[in-house]
């Protein structure tokens, strides 16, 4: 089975968790790809959608579902999105697609966070993939120094612009052996926008597609 067969596996098991009428808060990313795909056959079922980026809204709308503002919805029963990493508390990275801070948003107002990914993001330490910070562009070379002062290693992902207008440095070399107070610390950092710890709001649920099925871990 391919890395992708596994995505697609874990994505189409996340319908289970769609309630009837509601409004799914849907991510980014080619698992969360997917999952639109699948939320189009029961798209009869939902009120509608909330998007993390410029990219899912087009495709919902391609398949027809309508996308609302988020200021304009009450309650996101459900956030299905992917991961780049998760721990065994299901503690993530996320950010590698570069959506992290309207996915943060959208994760912190849902009852409910099902995460869906491939087998191989399972890990037990979180930090072999370089951690994405989202910085207000004038902030960039502080934001850099200050990263290196708690060890870890900056690269600017060139040519990226965040749908929010801002930059990304991922930061490389970390062992997050405690990722709330990482969370928190990098959130202190003037000029920081996000990071891509999701720590003080895991995901809920990890639907893991694997070659024998799709894996739950809650
Ligand atoms: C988003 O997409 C991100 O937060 C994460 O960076 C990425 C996962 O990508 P993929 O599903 O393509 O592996 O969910």
């Amino acid at each position: 089975m391919t890395a992708d067969e596994m995505k697609k596996q874990a994505a189409w098991s996340a319908l289970e968790y769609i309630t009837t009428d509601g409004v799914v808060g849907v991510g980014t990313g080619s698992t969360v790809n997917h999952f639109i795909d699948a939320l189009a056959t029961i798209k009869h079922r939902i009120e509608g959608a909330v998007s993390s980026s410029n990219a899912s809204t087009q495709r919902l709308k391609d398949y027809g579902i309508e996308v609302f503002d988020l200021n304009d919805v009450k309650e996101v029963a459900v956030y299905v999105d992917g991961a780049d990493e998760s721990n065994h508390n299901l503690q993530l990275i996320k950010g590698g697609g570069g959506a992290l801070t309207r996915e943060k948003i959208i994760a912190a107002v849902a009852d409910k966070f099902v995460c869906i990914a491939d087998a191989t993001k399972l890990v037990d330490v979180l930090g072999k993939f370089p951690l994405p910070v989202e910085v207000i562009p004038m902030a960039r070379s502080y934001v850099a120094r200050e990263i290196v002062k708690l060890g870890g290693q900056p690269v600017y992902r060139e040519g990226v612009i965040t749908d929010n207008h801002n930059v990304i440095l991922d930061v490389h070399g970390l062992d997050i052996m405690e990722p709330i107070k990482l969370e928190k610390t990098l959130n202190d950092i003037v000029g920081v926008v996000t990071n891509g710890l999701f720590a003080m709001r895991p995901a809920d649920v990890l639907l893991l597609g694997t070659e024998t099925g799709t894996q739950i871990v809650n």
